[in-house]
């Protein structure tokens, strides 16, 4: 089995503490959409990461994919909350989710010679609005069910993401948003798939200079 993309990511970071959860042995190729593009295309037709090359060469992309597909392949260690916990696990997942999507979205954007400031005020706000929303559900604990869910890794791989890669930008008055990633970042698996802060530019640099030689 292996593993696409960069460990800054918070989808490939939650798909790896998933693959660790579930006891996976696989290899991790990290390599960045932005700086190999054309070997992730010959992967998966979108280039995306997180993508998962299966040990039959089929591939599975996106984080909630494969995550179902290793919940449904091993449903003893399955992280999907079981009724009556089910929909608050799947409201939680989403709202993480999408608010890991704005903040990799306003790291795009960034990078672009000129940001667009009504697209980063738009980022800005449904990151906002989506942490408070979140604050309101999290605890130093597990979100539901008293155990270890995909809302779990999801809402402790969105929150870091922002932590690392727009600090300050969570209203630091959500306290139990950052008592939830104290907690998981204390539990099994997460230190087993810490993020790792790739300097992107260097990789693009690399990436050229490797195309010119
Ligand atoms: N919903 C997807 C989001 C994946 C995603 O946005 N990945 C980013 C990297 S962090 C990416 O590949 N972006 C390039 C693109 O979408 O073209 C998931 O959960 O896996």
């Amino acid at each position: 089995m292996i593993l696409w993309g960069l460990m800054d990511s918070p989808f490939v970071r939650r798909v790896a503490l998933a693959l660790h959860h579930h006891g996976r042995v696989f290899e991790h190729r990290k390599l960045s959409v932005l700086a190999h593009g054309a070997q992730l295309r010959e992967v998966s037709p979108l280039g995306r990461v997180p993508a998962l090359t299966l040990d039959d060469g089929q591939v599975l992309t996106d984080s909630r994919a494969i995550i179902e597909w290793l919940d449904r392949t091993d449903p003893d260690r399955s992280l999907t909350a079981p009724a009556p916990h089910l929909l608050e696990m799947l409201e939680i997942e989403a709202i993480a989710v999408g608010l890991a999507e704005k903040a990799v979205g306003k790291s795009f954007e960034n990078r672009r010679a000129a940001p667009d400031p009504v697209v980063l005020e738009t980022f800005d706000r449904q990151i906002a609005e989506a942490a408070a929303w979140l604050d309101a559900r999290a605890k130093g604990g597990w979100l539901v069910a008293d155990r270890l869910t995909r809302a779990d890794l999801a809402l402790d791989c969105a929150t870091g993401y922002v932590a690392l890669r727009h600090p300050g930008l969570i209203d630091p008055a959500h306290v139990n948003l950052a008592a939830h990633a104290a907690f998981c970042e204390g539990q099994t698996p997460f230190p087993d798939a810490p993020f790792e802060a790739t300097d992107i530019g260097a990789l693009i640099a690399a990436a050229e200079e490797e195309e010119r030689i």
